[in-house]
């Protein structure tokens, strides 16, 4: 298979298509589409290091999402909450706590709303988290848990939805490829098999035919007995579609960060400032040599069972590490500058001149937590305030998502 080449003349729908990557590892590594993916891996892998300045100011005793006992009960129905009684006026603390007890991945639980400083200023903090800035925002229910491959199962069984990975991609984005040779594929991470410059993390990835979310290595793959994992190889409109399914939506990325902080102030991690409390992992990242050595020393080399470490303050299981997840805001490096105050939206659209060779008007929006690809010696993203972009068409192994309601309940 010949590989992708860069066309002399981008065609307009190279910049809203995929994403991708190049068919075959020898295609040529100045490929467009592949190009336009790596440079998002690299944001999302190679991150910086520092702590972060997260400062959580008074959190609102709001009244939660659900403001009854009918819309309560019928919530816990939905979401198959069948152990959790709770009685008329009940308050918003009653249901984080309750919430926070229970792994049940249908489950949703109300973040109460509040003002707290966005970013971090920490001198090896990363450029784009700065400045911070104080947000205040209205409260919102928030999956416990990352969408599962189970739960995107039912939504593509009830929808016939087909994933932007499963589909034929689009001769006019590739255009240095032969229609035999173009398939639908998705991306796989080939870690080398000995210690390797940083440099060469593009050589890491290879395109995969076949792959997709219920096949994630090809199409000899399935996701049996992994129904409880994240689901991955989704791209931004599919975590769109799946939410607008579900009656939710993606978080803002104001309010991913707001509720990954789980009530803690100025913590390093989403549990607290230790690495490892107790001598336990408490989230599914990256130990040994990376890339090539992973020790799983918390359990996992690659995705973990969702819920598989505790929860935080809000009862939100994986804001750090397994996936990253999807968020609704446009990708700014310099949003925080110029974000409003109240509810931030992001910015109007994305703009990203960091990535060298990249064209800056590439559609990304912003993803948040890092993965299991994710170290305290490399990519330290998975921090409370690091942030993730991506490509909207772009699919990937280490990218999900979760989804967030407002004060109405949930379809599902
Ligand atoms: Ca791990």
């Amino acid at each position: 298979m010949k590989g992708l080449r860069k066309s002399g003349k981008r065609p307009a729908r190279m910049q809203q298509q995929p994403a991708a990557l190049a068919l075959s590892p020898a295609s040529a590594p100045g490929g467009v589409a592949r190009r336009v993916l790596l440079a998002g891996l690299i944001v999302a892998l190679a991150g910086g290091a520092g702590a972060l300045a997260f400062h959580l100011l008074s959190p609102k005793n709001e009244a939660p999402g659900p403001p009854n006992k009918e819309v309560v009960r019928d919530w816990q129905v939905d979401h198959l909450v069948t152990t959790v009684s709770l009685p008329t006026g009940t308050a918003w603390t009653d249901l984080v706590s309750t919430g926070a007890r229970l792994a049940n991945p249908e489950r949703m639980v109300w973040i109460p709303g509040g003002t707290f400083f966005m970013g971090e200023s920490h001198e090896r903090s990363f450029g784009d988290a700065r400045p911070v800035h104080e947000v205040e925002l209205d409260g919102f229910w928030m999956d416990a848990t990352e969408v599962t491959n189970a739960q995107f199962a039912r939504f593509v069984t009830e929808t016939g939805y087909v994933t932007v990975a499963e589909q034929q991609p689009d001769p006019r984005d590739f255009p240095d490829v032969s229609r035999e040779e173009l398939v639908p594929f998705s991306a796989k991470f080939v870690p080398p098999s000995r210690e390797t410059p940083i440099r060469t993390l593009r050589e890491w990835w290879q395109p995969v035919p076949g792959a997709c979310w219920h096949a994630p290595e090809g199409a000899a793959s399935s996701v049996k007995g992994r129904e409880n994992h994240p689901v991955v190889h989704v791209c931004w409109e599919d975590a769109v579609a799946y939410a607008k399914w579900a009656g939710k939506r993606l978080p803002t990325e104001a309010e991913w960060e707001y509720a990954a902080r789980g009530g803690l102030d100025r913590k390093r991690y989403v549990w607290g400032d230790e690495l490892k409390p107790g001598g336990k992992w408490q989230a599914n990242i990256w130990q040994g040599d990376f890339p090539y050595q992973d020790t799983k020393e918390d359990g996992f080399h690659g995705t973990a069972p969702v819920a598989s470490f505790p929860p935080n303050g809000f009862g939100l299981y994986d804001m750090a590490g397994n996936v990253w997840e999807w968020c609704a805001d446009w990708y700014r490096p310099d949003y925080y500058a110029n974000s409003p105050k109240k509810n931030p939206p992001g910015p109007a659209s994305s703009y990203d001149a960091s990535e060298v060779g990249v064209n800056p008007y590439l559609p990304k929006r912003v993803q948040r937590g890092g993965s299991f690809l994710c170290s305290d010696v490399y990519c330290i993203r998975y921090l409370p305030g690091g942030r993730g972009k991506g490509e909207v068409k772009s699919s990937m192994p280490h990218v999900g998502f979760r989804c967030v309601a407002s004060n109405s309940s949930p379809k599902r």
